[in-house]
């Protein structure tokens, strides 16, 4: 190891960025073993519903959204590739990019006129050995999954019961279940749990022998639910009240997280379908009420609107039970991302998550976590430079000890 001020930071950073084993603590990848939630390839990754959202802007004349929507994903596909790819403009778009990112990891041409190569490289590829390779590439050690039994695909293949793969961890997550009460009434009932449509102590009971009974048959290691805008807390909804009467003092009882990421406001063009969402800002002294009351209860948190960053990195500062984490969604692009870590080093330190990666296709972790650490790290090498400057005689051990804490999930993953 180097003496201190004698070797360069932002090379320290780069290689204790890819040293690193990377915990991703919030995706919707699962493993081969968990059958159609498994997605990969070419047609997956092209029918992002980002993707989609950017060529639902420049479609070809006679294809409106709803005939594209019904067309089989391959023809959907090809005609997003044809769109955004083929067309008369360059992919810069940071879904776009990503595309180019993922073929050229793949050592495929990006320029190609159609996705055959793409397809043929695929054909006879092992979904196991290309968990492997897309984690080996990307510096990923594990990830965190989104799971819901309720999930009319999902449950049966918890109920049939499958190898856990230990590089998937699982994640409760609660919109089907909590969202939009009583909706998930008629789910939980035929899953055994006794609720009613009216929140009395029964179906709180009910509710928390659900959480508990889950958590225990996936092991989650935290439970996540994503909230709109308006959610106030203490509140008469019925979401308020599921999340203070079930969720809480669930998540107190086990000593795991509750994630809330909100500032989500579904479906403002249905027609979209899952490109549909859309965010807005959300007043986070509801943020302040909740971490103030359950002040035991570690809170992940992520919110959607760019505006409310810098009031979560201060919410985070008064109380330490609120862990941010991550450049969500809308906010995962270069710009953003470089704005946000910024002020969580300025306001927070290291005490923070910096980024998931949220991916829905295994191919898209050999995008998003180098389109971060290509800015993450910048932005740490020029916090690093001004702590030497100031006089702190840096090591590199201090670097790798910092990025270990930040990237490598912490007591997420303590067994
Ligand atoms: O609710 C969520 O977990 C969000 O991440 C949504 O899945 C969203 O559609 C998404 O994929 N964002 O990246
Ligand atoms: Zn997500």
């Amino acid at each position: 190891m180097s003496s201190p001020n004698s070797f360069s930071v932002s090379t320290a950073v780069t290689r204790a960025l890819s040293e690193q084993p990377i915990v991703d603590i919030h995706t919707h990848l699962y493993p081969p073993r968990m059958g159609p939630l498994s997605l990969w390839g070419p047609d997956e990754l092209l029918t992002y519903h980002y993707l989609k959202a950017e060529a639902s802007r420049q479609l070809p004349p006679g294809i409106s959204v709803k005939h594209f929507n019904g067309l089989p994903k391959p023809e959907q596909a090809d005609i997003i590739w044809k769109t955004l790819f083929v067309g008369d403009s360059s992919p810069v778009s940071e879904a776009q990019l990503g595309v180019v990112t993922v073929m050229a990891a793949l050592g495929l041409n990006p320029r190609a006129n159609d996705l055959s190569e793409f397809r043929a490289c695929r054909a006879d590829l092992k979904p196991e050995d290309y968990v492997d390779q897309v984690f080996r590439k990307a510096g990923v050690a594990s990830v965190f999954m989104t799971n819901d039994p309720l999930d009319d695909v999902e449950g049966p293949i918890w109920q049939e019961g499958f190898d856990r793969d230990p590089r998937f961890r699982a994640v409760l997550r609660l919109d089907s279940a909590l969202m939009g009460w009583p909706g998930g009434v008629e789910k939980l009932n035929a899953l055994g749990y006794n609720v009613d449509k009216e929140i009395s102590q029964k179906t709180v009971s009910e509710l928390r022998r659900y959480l508990n009974d889950w958590c225990d048959r996936m092991d989650a290691r935290y439970m996540a639910i994503s909230l709109p805008p308006d959610f106030t807390y203490p509140g008469k909804s019925s979401i308020a009240k599921l999340m203070g009467g079930v969720v809480y003092p669930t998540a107190r009882e086990r000593n795991i997280p509750s994630a809330m990421m909100v500032g989500v406001r579904r479906q403002v063009n249905p027609v979209l379908r899952d490109g549909g969402d859309s965010l807005g800002s959300w007043d986070l002294t509801n943020l302040e009420n909740i971490a103030r009351e359950w002040s035991d209860v570690t809170f992940l948190i992520t919110v959607l609107s760019r505006e409310d960053q810098h009031e979560l990195c201060v919410a985070a500062r008064k109380f330490p039970n609120i862990l941010p984490f991550g450049c969500w969604w809308f906010l995962n692009n270069p710009s953003i991302i470089e704005e946000i870590t910024s002020e969580r080093l300025e306001l927070l330190g290291t005490s923070f998550i910096p980024q998931h990666s949220d991916a829905r296709i295994l191919d898209q972790l050999l995008y998003k976590w180098p389109h971060a650490l290509k800015v993450i790290g910048p932005v740490l090498a020029r916090k690093y430079g001004a702590l030497r400057d100031a006089g702190w005689p840096l090591t590199e051990g201090d670097i790798k000890r910092d990025i270990g804490r930040m990237f490598g999930g912490g007591k997420l993953l303590a067994d």
